[in-house]
């Protein structure tokens, strides 16, 4: 391989996957670094049937290094971002810090490859619920117009980090054990529950997940005419974001046109056959590429409605594979430098 890439926040939920995907898609990288804190510098992960040894991220960890991947977190990525690009570093940025700066492009590979040419030096991965929506409306629009979209999410604990994976596993068994279940990470307990809150409250009453979801896809689909509204909710799954779409055309789309249109499409796999009971789940999206599509259907009580099912591994497509698609992407289009 050619590229130097250094993984920051390697020994976490997403930054593993990063490591795999890399190996899996046979990335062309001469050296790969694995960045932390200081509390597991000397730790090591796995990669390429081997181990890396985890080094603290320090503000010159990235002399040398071409392509960051980061995923450690918003303030950590607004901190040594700066210091990567400083160091001539392209940064893929996979946290909420400087998806909506406007010198920043938010690229979803199969919606908004072009975006990538005016990088000047980060380039951010959109959140993971918008990620597996986008790629699934990007056709519709193009071949109908969306005006708007009612999305409603049911988001796995991995979307949070390792340690809701933990607290999710740890309830399971403190319940199973008739004990009071304790919740560290979300407000209330997860296992057996569902909540309408991910991430913060703020303007009217939204979560910032909300917010996120809305924002994004706006500026990954370059169409602020689009209106989008959503309600996130954290559900008791490892693995797999499903959503509830419901969108509103210009123009007529019936449910087979939708269903043969997103057949053709990039990075999605229609999964769809009600009499067979064939319909997407987190259970089997988790560990695919790609963006399941299903529930396929018109929604009369509008002119131009549609109802989607779509589901996808929220740490695959909705943060590591995107990611390193984008690194692929910037090598394939020769945009691994920082400009002037
Ligand atoms: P560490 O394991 O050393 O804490 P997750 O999203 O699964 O919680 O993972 C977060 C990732 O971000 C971990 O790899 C974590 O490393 C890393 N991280 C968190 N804070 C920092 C920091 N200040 N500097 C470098 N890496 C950090
Ligand atoms: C979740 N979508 O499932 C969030 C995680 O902005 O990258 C991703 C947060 C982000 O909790």
């Amino acid at each position: 391989g050619e590229w130097v890439v250094a993984v920051a926040g390697a020994t976490g939920a997403v930054g593993r996957e990063m490591l795999k995907t890399l190996e899996q898609r046979e990335f062309p990288a001469k050296t790969v670094k694995a960045l932390a804190s200081s509390r597991s510098a000397g730790t090591t992960v796995p990669y390429a049937g081997g181990e890396l040894t985890v080094e603290e991220m320090t503000e010159k960890s990235f002399e040398g290094v071409d392509i960051a991947l980061f995923s450690a977190g918003g303030s950590t990525s607004k901190k040594f971002a700066p210091f990567a690009v400083k160091s001539g570093c392209v940064v893929i940025d996979n946290s909420s810090a400087w998806r909506m700066d406007p010198e920043v492009p938010l690229v979803v590979p199969e919606v908004n490859p072009d975006d990538v040419d005016w990088h000047k030096g980060i380039i951010a991965n959109p959140n993971c619920s918008t990620i597996q929506m986008v790629v699934a409306l990007k056709p519709l629009h193009n071949a109908a117009k969306i005006k708007r979209v009612i999305v409603s999410t049911y988001q796995a604990v991995s979307g949070t980090g390792q340690k809701a994976i933990t607290e999710l596993e740890t309830q399971v068994r403190q319940l199973f054990n008739m004990k009071d279940p304790e919740a560290k990470v979300y407000p209330y307990q997860i296992a057996f529950n569902c909540l309408p809150q991910i991430d913060v409250f703020s303007d009217g009453d939204y979560t910032f997940e909300e917010i996120k979801m809305i924002k994004e896809t706006n500026k990954i689909m370059g169409d602020d005419s689009i209106r989008v509204t959503a309600t996130t909710v954290r559900v008791p799954v490892f693995y797999g974001h499903s959503e509830a779409v419901n969108i509103e055309t210009e123009k007529k789309l019936t449910a087979k046109d939708a269903r043969a249109i997103l057949s053709q499409a990039p990075g999605i796999t229609v999964y769809d056959n009600p009499s067979e009971k064939i319909y997407p789940m987190p259970i089997h999206a988790a560990g695919e590429d790609d963006v399941f599509v299903g529930r396929i259907r018109e929604d009369n009580t509008v002119d131009n409605g549609l109802h989607l099912w779509i589901v996808a591994d929220n740490i695959r497509k909705g943060a590591a594979l995107n990611a390193v698609q984008i690194a692929e992407l910037i090598i394939a289009r020769d945009k691994v430098r920082v400009p002037a």
